[in-house]
């Protein structure tokens, strides 16, 4: 299989992140794409190339015009504003009752922008979210031309970036973006099955009113995780997108393969009656059992069952990495995913 990686991803490196109200050390941090790198080259997956640079047009084909702007300037603002600082993060939102227009300033706009802390723009965020976009634009690139399934190793993830908001270690929407390319060269209907743990409200939110792109959802019943505030079963899309969002929260602690398997049969059920060009997948590995923010129960053996599902749909897949955050074991279960799709 064929993977798209830049090392220019790695600057995008914040020290810390709150964490149970104190400081820890970044979770999503750029030793995860070694991780990756490594299990792919020791099992010999495939060919591993850098991504082609893109404009931003296929970006703001999904992100708003003024939230472009912001990322490229954020850091520097900051910088200005904080010269000692080493991240941005904003302290402040725009909650209900109070008024949607963005101040003049970087810590204003940072709230403005932002929908938690868990986002901090650092020196290099906007050259690695931009390599990041890369990856999956390539990818979807030489999906195009024919390549029956590519990875798109992307970080920072991408499913939790909305049109003009960023949270959850996300700032550009790199499977969104993708598969709004996807349509913008001819294709006519998209699916996109997120199977990373936490339910990708980003995505859901862009494609939410839309019938070319079916959004179908596995993870953790935003009642009891993040994000908190989207992601429920009644959440089935509106106008003419109605029918076209698909949730399926699960139970923490007692979703196990067997359960989580039976909420993946519906949603492959709904993708294939959807009959897609393509198929994205936001692969998310922190499903498993032993990742140090999730509560879900699923195994290494059962990842690769995962790609083997995945490959029955029998159409042209893109890979688009998202989270997972147990490192010792991210790279062998990322492998099984796509070594259970490739041996289909
Ligand atoms: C990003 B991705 C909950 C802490 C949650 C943010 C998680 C972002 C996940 N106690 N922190 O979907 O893997
Ligand atoms: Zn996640």
């Amino acid at each position: 299989m064929l993977t798209i990686y830049s090392e220019q991803q790695k600057l995008h490196n914040p020290a810390r992140e709150f964490l149970g109200g104190d400081l820890v050390p970044y979770l999503e941090s750029p030793k995860r794409l070694d991780y990756v790198l490594e299990a792919i080259q020791r099992n010999d997956l495939g060919r591993i190339e850098w991504p082609d640079s893109f404009s931003t047009e296929p970006i703001a084909r999904v992100h708003r015009p003024d939230y472009i702007q912001f990322l490229e300037t954020a850091w520097q603002r900051w910088h200005q504003t904080y010269p000692e600082a080493t991240q941005a993060s904003p302290y402040c939102f725009p909650h209900r009752g109070l008024r949607h227009v963005v101040p003049e300033t970087i810590e204003g706009a940072l709230g403005y922008y932002a929908m938690d802390l868990t986002a901090p723009v650092v020196e290099g965020t906007w050259k690695a979210i931009r390599a990041s976009v890369d990856c999956a634009l390539t990818a979807q690139k030489r999906i195009m031309d024919g390549e029956p399934v590519a990875f798109a190793l992307c970080r920072p993830p991408g499913h939790h970036a909305s049109k003009d908001v960023m949270a959850g270690y996300c700032f550009f929407n790199n499977a969104a973006i993708a598969t709004q390319a996807f349509l913008d060269q001819g294709a006519e209907k998209v699916a996109i099955l997120d199977v990373d743990y936490h339910h990708g409200h980003g995505t859901q939110s862009i494609f939410y009113s839309r019938s070319d792109v079916l959004y179908a959802s596995l993870h953790a019943d935003p009642r009891r995780d993040y994000p908190h505030y989207l992601g429920h079963e009644d959440e089935t899309g509106e106008g003419a997108g109605l029918g076209f969002n698909m949730n399926l929260p699960l139970p923490l602690q007692v979703t196990g393969w067997v359960e989580y398997r039976r909420a993946l049969e519906l949603a492959l059920g709904r993708i294939d009656e959807f009959r897609p060009d393509y198929l994205v997948v936001s692969l998310g590995l922190d499903t498993y059992e032993r990742d140090p923010i999730s509560f879900f129960n699923i195994t290494t053996p059962d990842f690769q069952e995962l790609g083997r599902c995945l490959a029955a749909l029998k159409k042209p897949t893109l890979f688009v990495f998202e989270g997972g955050y147990a490192l010792e074991a991210l790279g062998h279960n990322t492998v099984a995913v796509l070594e259970g799709f490739s041996a289909f």
